[in-house]
């Protein structure tokens, strides 16, 4: 009992020092007794059968170390990931007074009445505070010297518990986020109107133009009216461009986090090409797929994939999984896990068969030869991604010249048809997304810590009567992931193999 004292008492004086009511903290205080008496449990008997809005190291020994708010990742790199945000926004914006970002998690969302979509928190939420409960809000406020976050939570009430399950008290999820306060989520205009009530030049971090969650939107819309009346309102700026330029160099921590990813998406795939031959339809082998990578550990595939068997490989998004597979096609699986919230993202093409005919085989050598030689070509601190994509036209150019698919013979009349085969760019970022920090320019020189995918392709549709007949209806693209280092490169989904000779085998042969 006492420590739920000092804790209340604790979350008392933090209430007052933020000037809210004594009716307000009466609602409050009836509302969070239930949190207060977890806390008891969370701090001082880890045996009970207590849980929380997340998988913890007590709950959850199994999948997080001591001090780990998610996979791999520790509190402490949750609170320096929140002071770099600061100091990159200071270092780039005189703010002339206080700053304050506001940043709303993923809300649950419904297909139809009380059925939910499966619910994935919202990234650049997750990447700052590890916190995967819905509707929660992150508030940083910050001068040129100091900064104070605060974590909004939803209240943890029993009938919430019993229907959605726990949620963290407010008192539990303060020490267990290492954030310097956490209140009420209900209570966030109040919260940020005592934050902003000085009169001091306020400058606003916050994705207006493309919010996250449309019903608090609107709320924060509402406040940041408000405050125009009453405020010097300098600037509202967006948030995502900086916290993009963030996430797209990864800390070694979650560097392990993308070399697991990747280990498990390539297993997964290689897996699944080598149990073609008890596989007859799309939709087999889409269950192959999530049946490797679940088992190995990912919490789920990372995208719809593309299983696309024959001549549905020309349809570049191709995810309906319908058709029967045919004994002469190639598969075209691009597929991919998250793990923890990291993504992988890999394809190959092979023959279901176990053996490419003749004209798969010249288009497999081109594409497999300027995967690698876009992938040798990286130079860190000076390659970007344009770089690579003017590249792979080129290459993929001189080798369809070369095959007779691309009849013109000058290279810059000849470039103009190269986007009719392979209509997608060469890759982008990866990491917590599959399609990673999508802000960030594609003509930014490639660093250390960034990974991206590079993913040539060939697509010749079936009724492509331009070129010679055993060409047509074959799509393909190899794709893997590529952790960019200080002297090269490493391809983190090597683990799946991409050679013809292996790949055959693979089918032939089996694991
Ligand atoms: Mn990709």
């Amino acid at each position: 009992m006492l420590a739920v004292t000092r804790s209340f008492s604790k979350e008392f004086s933090n209430l007052k020092s933020i000037g809210i009511g004594s009716q307000k903290l009466l609602k409050y205080k009836l509302c969070t007794t239930l949190n207060q008496c977890q806390n008891v449990r969370f701090v001082h008997n880890n045996n009970d059968q207590r849980k929380y809005g997340q998988p913890t190291p007590i709950t959850h020994p199994h999948l997080l170390k001591e001090g780990e708010v998610n996979v791999g990742i520790i509190k402490e790199e949750f609170v320096q990931r929140r002071k770099n945000l600061v100091d990159k926004i200071l270092s780039s914006n005189r703010i002339n007074g206080r700053g304050l970002i506001i940043l709303p998690s993923a809300r649950k969302k419904y297909m139809v009445d009380h059925i939910p979509y499966f619910f994935r928190q919202d990234t650049d939420f997750r990447y700052l505070t590890g916190c995967l409960q819905p509707q929660s809000l992150l508030v940083i406020d910050f001068t040129e010297t100091t900064h104070q976050t605060y974590l909004l939570l939803n209240d943890n009430t029993a009938y919430e518990e019993k229907w959605e399950g726990p949620r963290f008290g407010f008192q539990e999820a303060t020490e267990f986020f290492g954030v310097d306060e956490v209140l009420s989520v209900h209570s966030f205009q109040e919260v940020l109107t005592k934050l902003t009530k000085d009169k001091n030049k306020l400058n606003l971090w916050y994705d207006f133009l493309n919010p996250r969650d449309e019903e608090i939107h609107q709320d924060i819309l509402e406040f940041i009216k408000s405050l125009g009346q009453v405020h010097n309102l300098n600037n509202i700026h967006p948030l995502r461009d900086v916290l993009h330029e963030l996430r797209s160099v990864k800390s070694s921590a979650e560097i392990s986090l993308m070399r697991k990813t990747c280990e498990i998406g390539a297993l997964g795939l290689m897996k699944t090409i080598s149990s073609s031959k008890h596989l007859s339809s799309e939709l087999d082998y889409l269950a192959t797929i999530d049946y490797y990578s679940r088992l190995a550990g990912a919490s789920y595939l990372a995208y719809p994939p593309v299983v696309a068997s024959g001549n549905n490989a020309n349809t570049i998004h191709y995810i309906a999984a319908t058709d029967t597979v045919r004994p002469g096609d190639m598969m075209l699986m691009d597929s991919g896990c998250e793990y923890h919230g990291y993504s992988s993202d890999i394809t190959r093409t092979w023959p279901v068969s176990g053996q490419f005919t003749q004209a798969q085989e010249v288009l497999y050598d081109i594409v497999l030869e300027c995967q690698q030689t876009l992938i040798k070509s990286i130079v860190p601190n000076e390659t970007t991604i344009d770089d690579l994509y003017r590249r792979m036209l080129r290459e993929l150019c001189k080798s369809l010249q070369h095959a007779g698919i691309i009849k013109e013979q000058e290279e810059s009349a000849a470039l103009r048809f190269v986007h009719l085969y392979c209509p997608h760019n060469v890759g982008h970022h990866l990491g917590m997304d599959v399609h990673d920090c999508a802000t960030l320019n594609k003509n930014t020189p490639l660093v250390p810590g960034n990974v991206i995918t590079v993913e040539p392709g060939l697509y010749i549709r079936q009724d492509n009567d331009k070129v010679p007949l055993e060409f047509r209806g074959q799509g393909l693209r190899i794709e893997d992931d590529i952790l960019i280092t200080k002297s090269n490169c490493e391809i983190l989904t090597e683990g799946c193999p991409k050679s013809k000779k292996e790949i055959q085998n693979l089918v032939k042969r089996g694991v």
